[in-house]
């Protein structure tokens, strides 16, 4: 028998009220920014979709190519009875991992954990579908702000794919990490995907590619804006910028305004001005290296035991344990 459960740590009103709180704060800052999870309304996850499959955005390539390399060496490792995802989206690259720790005949419970419970649904109804005798159990829960993992056998293994943890800036991270650590029990594993360091002109392609589908990405939060604030951008009065910072090790994104603005925010009560050439700050991904992923988990508690890469090392996946 297989069900699927869904728990609810957020209330149904968290995601309006933290989206006011972030635009009340990030537009009247000098300089503007936004953080990038409010990208992902319905279009702005199809949108990464499809960046996820242009010839420029290496990521999400270099990361499955690792899974279908050492999925099963994974699973061997880690053993899990559970495993938990954060930000699992649409889950695709979690199948390879599923399949590997089914295979390995330990896996019981599926655990995908998402601010979005559409999504949750969606992935979660799919999975079932196609693994007879999995357990899934959606958890709605923002994880940066807590992480209490439902009651759930161990060995649990909690992946963390596809480079987000680049979106946190490092005291951020060090204190996700930290919560991370926190709801492992002694003998979890984190599993964490990570971008690294490489040529600036690969980097920057990936963030501003030909077709114009990470600057239509990236002009998504403004429609979000109006959308949720009834705010009246107009996404044609920005630039999509992409640039590395070579001192941070991060590529940014930005919305640079192309001529002066005013522009009304009614639901708080705002009216946000734009000097020519002024920028929101919309992204931080930041790309690493082995020594300092090792340091950041260390800090956390946790001791890096293997480090994937794909051929080309444009990519890390670190198995990581308490
Ligand atoms: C989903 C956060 C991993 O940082 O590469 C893609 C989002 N931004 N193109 C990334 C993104 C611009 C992506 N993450």
């Amino acid at each position: 028998m297989s069900a699927f459960t869904l728990t609810r740590q957020l209330p149904v009103d968290a995601t309006i009220a933290a989206l006011r709180a972030d635009a009340t704060v990030g537009l009247t800052a000098n300089p503007k920014w936004l953080p990038p999870k409010w990208f992902y309304d319905a279009r702005g996850s199809e949108l990464f979709e499809e960046i996820t499959r242009l010839p420029e955005y290496y990521p999400t390539r270099a990361e499955r190519a690792i899974l279908e390399r050492v999925a099963p060496d994974i699973a061997a490792a880690t053993g899990a009875r559970t495993l938990a995802e954060l930000g699992s989206g649409s889950s695709e690259k979690t199948r390879l991992l599923i399949e590997a720790l089914r295979e390995h005949g330990t896996l019981q419970t599926y655990l995908p954990i998402d601010v979005s419970e559409s999504a949750l649904e969606q992935a979660g109804r799919a999975l079932l579908a196609d693994y007879p005798g999995l357990n899934v159990h959606g958890l709605v829960a923002d994880f940066q702000a807590e992480l209490s993992l439902p009651d759930s056998a161990a060995p649990r293994l909690l992946a963390f794919l596809g480079g987000t943890i680049g979106n946190l800036r490092p005291a951020e991270r060090a204190a996700f990490l930290k919560t991370v650590r926190t709801a492992l029990g002694p003998h979890d594993a984190l599993l964490l995907g990570t971008d690294l360091v490489k040529d600036e002109r690969v980097l920057v392609a990936a963030y501003d590619d030909a077709a114009g589908v990470t600057a239509e990405f990236n002009k998504n939060v403004l429609s979000v804006l109006n959308r949720e604030l009834g705010a009246d951008f107009d996404p044609d009065d920005f630039d999509h910028v992409a640039l590395w910072d070579r001192d941070e090790e991060w590529m940014e994104m930005r919305l640079r305004a192309r001529r002066p603005l005013g522009v009304k925010v009614p639901a708080l009560d705002l009216k946000v001005d734009f000097a020519r050439g002024e920028e929101i700050r919309t992204e931080v991904s930041a790309k690493f290296r082995q020594a300092g992923v090792r340091r950041e988990l260390a800090a956390a508690g946790m001791e890096l035991a293997e480090w994937w890469t794909d051929p080309q090392g444009r990519f890390a996946l670190s198995l990581a344990r308490p």
